[in-house]
């Protein structure tokens, strides 16, 4: 929920570029510094302390992507290469189109609008040395009897509440070292520092002094001997994967992975080789996280703001992690590196920040034993192997593990597991029987409350089920009456109920409060018996935001009330909380889009998931917390002839 200097795990390049195989290939190192050259010898290059906020693939035109793969002329390079900037300089935001083919600027336009690009990481790093120049700081670590040298501040994002006015600002929360590497365990109380980020000042200083420093004891969760076996059996030749640049081709799939800044892994153009038409089939044009709302539910003065939104205010790529091989990932995994912009426009390099392998799941893929053929007892199966897709990102104090896990069946697993460290608050109890006050979280150590929060994600899902245009049908479960007692003893069945969603309004839907299957449908295809080709979400727990509608936070993240959107598809539509998040007020995203009220029906339509966990913190997440695991299952529905398990 809030920035680590990852920027330190960052190596600092200066790679020739790999040749560009795909459209979709994110920006290469080459191509980073190049768009730094060619804004640099723009009218913007003498700006004093110019920033760079945002540097990534401008997305080329979807029909030009379709056109040019399925034209068998790919060794022809794609006609254009883009890269959308975003740089603030004499305290304005510029919001760029770059031509690197040209090295020429597109467009350069001021953003005015409400919200901020995210802060630099560099930025979060200087905001965080602030307070040890600080006289009235110095003095409250004094007055607590605490070392400096031990102190570590962090920055959190500090959300909108109302205000009509906004400046970037960001809020530094403090933490005592003192013998643990689990700062997080260690909150020191009561101090609450404000800083300007566009002067680097800070601006209020508060000190509430009441809680005593949660003790060091049981907060260190670094194991002492590293546990996991020895790397050397970690050879990427165990997966049967075949990876060319960007692009996978794994069993019946084929589909390109990409890292981006601010979303993390990207899978985009993944298709289906359907053995029975001899050809690949459209699944997913293009899937990846688009925003995460992670609201805190305490009012207090320390606490209420703490309503992340992680995508948009840090990003999931500049918080990638490089992967540990056997913890992070098993040992037949292959890894492929990531790159983004630093402060400077620079390129940097996050290594092995995504791994691919093949996952022995140790389950059947599908089974049977069949006793009835007289004189034989027949059993069937096969194993299930998967294709796993990872990123892990550590937005401050949690860890998200990102899977995209590909199976045989034709399904696509996605799964996210949550882990690493709760954020938690000094208190003076050590007991439960001595608080009598809303203490908005669970006691998890003495002197520690860890605070209740939620952890919404959602998933930007632009399904193409065997070609662009789709449909959104819900198949309604219903209770039936049976009328006549002459026909049958029974009194009710459930009967389907098929209903294709005309509109954009009509399309949210909050999970589980009637029973139905969601199914993207391509009402142009059919199966050679008749049905309907189609892809079915199959969600896990469905959970949404519990906030007021008219709580500021829930303003910015309207989205959330509904698990399920649909949109007509629009290029430029892809972050669902807004593109300018920090600080944002609910103007931009998906919410506010779907007010057009766009007709749905046979038309490019993206699908919008939100998975949901209301985080209550239990003993057992403290002092680092297990994995807990949510996620959703694409699943062919009448996209095959029969199980496409039995072709392989
Ligand atoms: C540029 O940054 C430096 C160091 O942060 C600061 O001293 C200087 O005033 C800044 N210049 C402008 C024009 O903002
Ligand atoms: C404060 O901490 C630093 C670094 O951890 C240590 O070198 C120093 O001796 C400590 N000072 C005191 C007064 O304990
Ligand atoms: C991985 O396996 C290949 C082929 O067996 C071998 O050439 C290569 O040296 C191995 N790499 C490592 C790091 O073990
Ligand atoms: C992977 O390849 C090996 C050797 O080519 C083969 O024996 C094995 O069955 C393959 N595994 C899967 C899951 O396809
Ligand atoms: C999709 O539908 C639109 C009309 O909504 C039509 O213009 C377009 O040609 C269709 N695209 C394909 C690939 O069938
Ligand atoms: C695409 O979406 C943006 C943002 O909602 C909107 O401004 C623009 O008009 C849309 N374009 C079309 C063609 O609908
Ligand atoms: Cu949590």
């Amino acid at each position: 929920m809030t920035a680590l200097f990852l920027v330190f795990a960052v190596v600092f390049i200066s790679l020739s570029s790999p040749r560009i195989c795909h459209p979709l290939d994110p920006l290469s190192p080459t191509e980073i510094n190049q768009v730094k050259l060619i804004i640099q010898k723009s009218h913007l290059g003498s700006t004093p302390n110019l920033t760079f906020h945002f540097v990534d693939l401008e997305e080329p035109e979807k029909h030009d992507v379709l056109k040019w793969l399925s034209s068998h002329k790919q060794d022809e390079s794609f006609p254009y290469r883009r890269a959308r900037v975003v740089v603030r300089a004499k305290g304005k935001t510029h919001d760029l189109i770059v031509d690197l083919g040209t090295g020429s600027i597109l467009s350069d336009q001021v953003y005015t609008g409400h919200g901020y690009p995210s802060s630099t990481f560099a930025e979060f790093f200087q905001a965080s040395t602030l307070p040890f120049k600080n006289a009235q700081f110095q003095d409250s670590i004094l007055r607590r009897g605490l070392n400096a040298s031990e102190v570590t501040c962090l920055p959190l994002t500090i959300g909108w509440f109302g205000e009509v006015v906004t400046r970037r600002l960001l809020r530094l929360s403090c933490f005592y070292r003192g013998g643990t590497t689990n700062i997080w365990a260690r909150p020191i109380g009561g101090i609450s520092i404000l800083v300007d980020v566009e002067s680097m000042k800070i601006i209020e200083f508060v000190d509430r002094n009441k809680s005593p420093l949660p003790k060091v004891e049981g907060t260190d969760f670094q194991s002492s001997s590293d546990q996991r076996t020895k790397p050397g059996t970690c050879n990427g030749t165990d997966t049967n994967a075949t990876i060319n640049g960007n692009e996978v081709r794994w069993a019946n799939w084929k589909f390109h992975v990409a890292f981006d800044a601010r979303a993390g892994l990207i899978i985009s153009t993944a298709s289906l080789f359907d053995a029975g038409r001899n050809k690949f089939r459209d699944v997913l044009y293009r899937g990846h996280v688009s925003e995460t709302f992670v609201p805190y539910m305490d009012p207090t003065p320390e606490w209420y703001y703490r309503t992340f939104m992680d995508i948009g205010e840090f990003g999931f790529g500049r918080s990638a992690n490089t992967l540990v091989p056997l913890t992070d990932c098993p040992g037949n995994a292959m890894y492929m590196d990531g790159y983004l912009a630093g402060l400077d426009g620079n390129a940097q390099s996050i290594l092995k920040a995504i791994c691919i392998f093949e996952r022995y799941v140790g389950d059947p893929a599908w089974r049977h034993t069949e006793v009835g053929v007289p004189g034989r007892v027949i059993t069937t199966g096969q194993q299930e192997v998967n294709l796993v897709v990872r990123m892990v990102a550590t937005v401050g104090n949690y860890d998200y593990v990102l899977d995209w896990e590909f199976k045989k069946s034709g399904s696509i697993k996605v799964g996210v597991s949550l882990t690493g460290v709760l954020e938690m608050k000094a208190v003076p109890y050590t007991f439960t029987d001595q608080i009598n006050e809303d203490i908005y979280g669970t006691l998890v150590a003495e002197n520690t409350v860890a605070d209740n929060h939620d952890h919404f994600l959602t998933y930007y899902l632009d399904l193409d089920v065997d070609g662009v245009n789709n449909s959104f049908m819900k198949a309604k479960l219903r209770t039936k009456r049976v009328r006549n007692k002459h026909i049958s003893p029974r009194k009710s069945y459930w009967e389907v109920v098929k209903e294709t969603v005309k509109t954009e309004a009509e399309a949210r839907t909050q999970l589980g409060l009637v029973p139905a299957e969601l199914l993207i449908v391509n009402p142009n295809k059919k199966t050679q018996i008749g049905n309907d080709v189609s892809y079915r979400l199959i969600p896990s727990q469905p959970a949404m935001s519990l906030l007021a509608d008219d709580d500021y936070p829930q303003i910015r993240a309207a989205y959330t009330k509904y698990q399920v959107w649909i949109t007509s598809y629009n290029k430029s539509e892809r972050w669902a909380g807004g593109f300018y998040v920090d600080r944002s007020q609910g103007d931009d995203g998906l919410a506010v889009w779907t007010r057009r009220n766009r007709p749905i029906v046979n038309k490019d339509i993206v699908l919008w998931h939100t998975i949901g966990f209301h985080h209550i913190p239990y003993q057992e997440d403290f002092p680092v917390m297990p994995t807990i695991h949510g996620g959703f299952e694409l699943r062919p529905a009448n996209f095959f002839e029969r199980n496409p398990l039995l072709n392989q």
